[in-house]
């Protein structure tokens, strides 16, 4: 069902020493849009190189690699309708200086190189990005009456 819809979000390393985690996971909770899976983790190459294997061959691709791995990174899944298609929208262009004012990259970013974020592109590839950074058990299904239950 598309309410339940997946994405892998992360913050990138930039936007992890620049402070940023907080405001981009309160934009995702003010949306409406539900955290199922958080970890901080400084990706090795080949991880990256798999997680960016379809920009293989750009003349960027080395250096895209080094800004990655230069730091840790957020990783996490946001659930919820239309989630990856949203989550863009949230993101904004993957040039800052093309980001609408609101998103997340026109609001905080003004370097392609430096864009402090990352979003799924389709649901295909959010299947497969959660599937590569994620374990199934690191993935957590609950429903808000769980929670409820608690406050
Ligand atoms: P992302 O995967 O990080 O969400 O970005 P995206 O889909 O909006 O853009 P994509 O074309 O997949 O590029 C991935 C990341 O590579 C860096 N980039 N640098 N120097 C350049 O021309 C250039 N182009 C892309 C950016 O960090 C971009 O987010």
């Amino acid at each position: 069902m598309a309410n339940n819809e997946r994405t892998f979000i992360a913050v990138k390393p930039d936007g992890v020493q620049r402070g940023l985690v907080g405001k981009i996971i309160q934009r995702f909770e003010d949306r409406g849009y539900k955290l199922v899976a958080l970890k901080q983790v400084t990706p090795s190459k080949d991880h990256l190189e798999v997680h960016y294997q379809d920009l293989k061959g750009k003349p960027f691709f080395p250096s895209l690699i080094s800004y990655m791995q230069s730091g840790p990174v957020v990783a996490m899944v946001w659930q919820g309708l239309d989630a990856v298609k949203q989550g863009r929208v949230m993101l904004g262009a993957t040039n800052p200086l093309q980001s609408a004012p609101g998103t997340i990259r026109g609001d905080f970013c003004v370097q392609t190189g430096r864009n402090i974020c990352h979003g799924s592109d389709s649901v295909d590839s959010a299947n497969r990005e959660i599937a590569h950074w994620f374990k199934t058990e690191e993935i957590n299904d609950y429903t808000s009456d769980q929670i409820n239950k608690w406050v």
